[in-house]
Order: structure tokens, then sequence, then C-alpha cells
């Protein structure tokens, strides 16, 4: 029933094992939800894509292509399917238009009809409905052995559904984004907020992305969840909760990328073909010899700071005019979530400003010259790596992130290029903990602390775009080995390893 820690296990993980395992490894099944993670682009994107490399993106990005992409490998996706009506207020509603506000500590985001108390519970019986289905889908669809993970916020009840329906089964949960409900939060969405804790408690393990989130966590069940038991090892940094006779551990884990899947691109005549192109795109035929082309990617989304990066972007241009007919910002920002209302405002709100940001600024000896290209089309992975590597600047300021993985697929793809990050992000924090950024040394990227504090934010474009080539070289150099390192199978193997966990204790009588 354990599983051992060594690295076969591991792999298993990654490699997502077929029923048929020929060597006898323990299965780990990955809950259907993780389509959830990998699917971008899925709802409203306009139909007709520009040509034939956009629609081959979308097609890649679309939950057919993940199916068809995965169920190629050797081992089975197994749909969930859920009435409509239970979907969008189970999608729409409850995960994207509460909880992940709520979770990344944005509130003025949440979702207005949930004032209302009725609607609020009617949504949320939809969630608890979904939630059971998935759940009952994986405890019919696994065997004793098996070791379940469950991916995300749109699932966290299944641990407690599953734990009473086989009181054996052993299920881990991992959060990707981060767990900053605001503090109004259990007064105003308790039918919400109390079942989340208990439900999260209720998995053998539990994984954040940082210590900030796992803090909140224990910080929320010490207040709000009486008799609960708090165990930490600080020399270990093993926590665990144990609650209503249940206990589960609590461990952090930032994740990462899968390496090869960026770098098998980075050395191909296409993809450095592709670079040139992008670069004189950008930048035009004739660049003035400090130009700087600063690239964004990421889905169009108001947690990923897109708003307040244009705002301080044209103060930048204000600030330091002689930058005009020079710097380019290509920022692409893949629409998404736009049956969300907040999602539809803040995404025409962005395009309002980038259109205004085109006209503002021009330059008389070079009239082609444009600051700003946005594009809300996703780019295929190819052209990603290409404009990765044709960037001289990456820029990654959300407001908040679990992670964020473009910084370290940046970082991966182009040690050459220089960083700005925010503090929001779970990257940051994990690099200022293992010492690249240092307050009074070294700093390898560019920090933003407060995304709104506008004239800071123009100072780090300006001192981002002064860093020398060299200075650039050696800050992204020591980023792209730790990224190296830290790379997807250590974030997998660290979790699933047993050794983390406590001995699992059930409870004398079980609740059903
Ligand atoms: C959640 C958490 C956490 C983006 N645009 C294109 C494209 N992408 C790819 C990126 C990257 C992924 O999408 C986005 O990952 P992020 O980590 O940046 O953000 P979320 O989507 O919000 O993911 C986050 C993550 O889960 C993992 O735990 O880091 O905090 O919010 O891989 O490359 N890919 C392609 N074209 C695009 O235009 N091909």
């Amino acid at each position: 029933k354990r599983r051992k820690s060594n690295t076969s296990t591991c792999k298993e993980t990654t490699t997502f094992s077929p029923a048929t395992n020929t060597l006898g490894l323990p299965l780990i099944k990955q809950a259907i939800a993780e389509v959830f993670f990998h699917v971008l682009a899925d709802d409203d994107q306009p139909d007709k894509a520009a040509n034939a490399e956009q629609r081959k993106a979308r097609e890649e990005m679309s939950l057919l292509g993940v199916l068809n992409n995965y169920n190629r490998g050797n081992y089975k996706l197994n749909p969930v399917i859920v009435q409509e009506e239970d979907y969008n207020v189970y999608y729409g509603g409850i995960s994207n238009g509460l909880l992940w506000p709520a979770l990344h500590n944005l509130p003025e985001y949440i979702v207005s009809e949930y004032d209302d108390m009725n609607v609020l519970r009617n949504h949320w019986c939809a969630y608890v409905r979904v939630n059971y289905q998935f759940a009952l889908d994986a405890v019919r669809n696994s065997r004793p052995q098996d070791f379940i993970w469950i991916h995300d916020y749109h699932l966290m009840l299944t641990g407690m559904i599953m734990q009473s329906l086989d009181p054996q089964l052993e299920v881990g949960f991992f959060l990707h984004i981060p767990f900053q409900p605001p503090d109004d939060f259990f007064t105003k969405y308790g039918s919400v907020g109390f079942p989340m804790l208990r439900g999260l408690l209720r998995f053998t393990k539990v994984g954040f992305q940082t210590h900030r989130d796992r803090t909140k966590f224990l910080d929320l069940v010490k207040e709000y969840l009486r008799g609960s038991v708090i165990n930490y090892d600080s020399n270990s940094d093993i926590c665990s909760v144990t609650h209503e006779g249940w206990t589960c551990s609590l461990g952090v884990f930032p994740v990462s990328i899968k390496n090869d899947d960026f770098l098998k691109f980075v050395n191909l005549p296409e993809t450095i073909k592709l670079k040139n192109e992008l670069r004189r795109k950008v930048l035009g035929e004739n660049p003035a010899e400090d130009a700087r082309f600063f690239f964004s990617v990421e889905r169009f989304d108001y947690t990923k700071g897109i708003k307040e990066k244009l705002v301080a972007y044209r103060r930048y241009f204000e600030k330091f005019p002689e930058r005009i007919g020079k710097d380019v910002l290509y920022q692409v920002a893949v629409t998404n979530r736009r049956s969300v209302d907040t999602y539809r405002v803040y995404q025409d709100e962005c395009i309002e400003i980038a259109e205004k940001i085109n006209e503002e600024f021009r330059d008389t000896k070079n009239p082609s010259w444009r600051p700003l290209v946005f594009q809300t089309d996703g780019l295929p992975r190819s052209e990603l790596v290409a404009a990765y590597l044709a960037m001289d600047i990456g820029i990654v300021t959300p407001k908040k992130d679990g992670m964020n993985l473009v910084a370290k697929e940046m970082l991966v793809c182009n040690p050459r290029a220089g960083l700005i990050l925010s503090t929001g992000a779970g990257s940051e924090i994990q690099f200022t903990t293992a010492g690249l950024y240092k307050e009074d040394g070294d700093k390898n990227y560019h920090r933003i602390s407060d995304v709104f504090d506008v004239e800071s934010y123009a100072d780090a474009f300006h001192a981002a775009a002064l860093e020398s080539e060299d200075q650039r070289k050696i800050h992204g150099k020591r980023l792209h080995e730790f990224i190296v390192a830290n790379d997807i199978e250590r974030w997998s193997s660290a979790f699933l390893d047993p050794s983390w966990t406590h001995e699992v204790i059930r409870p004398t009588k079980v609740e059903t």
C-alpha cells in the first residue's frame, strides 16, 4: 500500500503509466482535472483564427487537442460528463467567479451575484455535485494500491467525498494557485469557506506552491477549525493537521516545467529563422543598436497584471522620452474566460489602453515604429520559444500567481535574457528563498514589489533596458541553471515521496 521512495516511482508520475504497467510498479492516477490546467483558450475564443498557424495553436490548446495528444501516449484519459447547467455555475461561477479571485486575494473581482446567499448556495451545490462526479469516477477507476492525485481549486472536495466512499484510499491534492483568501471571506462566503477548509484536510496530503500559501492556510485552520491539532517540525519542514480524527500532511512544492518540452525547439533552424523574423517584425528592419525587445505572454487574466504593465509602460516613455523610437513591448494576452463578466470588462479596458499607447507615442525619425505589439491569439509552442529567444527582456509581473511558469520558460530557453519579475509570483518567492535575489547584494532580476507603483515600475523598465548585455548574461545564466536543476520531475517526485507524509491515521469511526 505504501509506495517506496525511489526514482522509478517518481517517473511514474510524469509519464502517467498505464494500467498494464509491466514493471508492476504502483500506479499513480492523475485526475481528469489535469485537463483544466493544460487547457488555455478553451472558451469564447473567436472561431476564425487569422491563419493556419494560429489555428494550429488553438487546436493544440483545445480540450480535443489535449485529449488527442494524451491518448496517443501510454495511458487513458477518462472524460467526466457534466450537465451543462451545472458546468456553467461550477466553472464560470464558483470556480472562476469566486474561488479564483478569492484565493488570489483580489476580492474586487468576485462576481457580485454572490452577495445573494441563495445564489451562492445554489451554485455551491453545483460545485459539490461536479466534485462528486469526479470523485465517484476516480474511485470507480482506481485499484486498491493506487495513489490518486487531484489538481487544483475546481476539485477541493473530492478528497472528502472519496474518503467517504472508501476510507482506505490515499488521495493527494496540489493547489496550483495561491491560497490567500481575503480577511472577510469566511464572514461573507462562509458556506463555501468552511467546507473548503474541512474538505482540504480530508486529503492524505496537500501541496502548496509557497510557504506564504501554506502559512495562510494554517492561520485559517487555527482561526476557524476548533479542535484541530497542528504538528510542525521546523527541521524537516514537515507539517500535519489532525482534524475530526483525520490527519493530513501539508507541504510546499514549487512547481516547474518540463525543460525538454522547450529546449527541444531552441536550436532548431526553423526556430532560429522564426526568432530572426520576429525580431525584425517587432523592432523593425533597422533598429537602433540599443533598442530593446520586451516580451510578455500570459492568459488574458486580471491576476497577471497586464493593465498595470501597460500603464507603467506608458509612463516609461513619458519619463524617458529618449527611448521612444527604439524599444518595443510584444504582449501576447491569450483571450480566455470571456463568459465571466469581470474578464470581459478587464480585457476590453486593457485593449483600449494598448490602442492609446500606440496612438500617443510616435517617432518622426522612425515612422514605422510602434511602442506596442498587442496580440490576443496564442502562439504555437515553436513560436513561443522563438519569442523567448528573440526577446532581450522578459516581463512577468502578476498581481498574484501561484508560481508562474512563463518566467521559468523564458530563462530556460534564453539564459541571455533580462527579467522583470514581481513579488506576486510564486516563482519570485522561490528565487528569493534560493538566494537568487539579495536585497543588499546580487540581484539577478528587476523586482517589482508593487505593480500599482507606476513610477517604480517605469524605472524598472528603464533599468532593464540599460542593463549591459554582459550583466544580463551573468544574471540569466544563474537563473537558467537554477530552473534547469529544479524541473517538473523534481517537483512531482518531491510531492509523491512518502517520507514527508505522516503514517496514515484513520478515525476509529468513519464518517459517511
Ligand atoms: C496556473 C497558476 C501556476 C501561455 N500563453 C501561451 C502559452 N502559454 C502557456 C505558458 C505556460 C502556461 O501557458 C501558463 O502557465 P502559468 O504558470 O504562467 O499560469 P496559469 O495558466 O495561470 O497556471 C500558476 C500554474 O498553474 C502551474 O502550477 O504557475 O500560478 O495560475 O506554460 O507557456 N503556450 C503557448 N502559446 C501561448 O500563447 N503555446
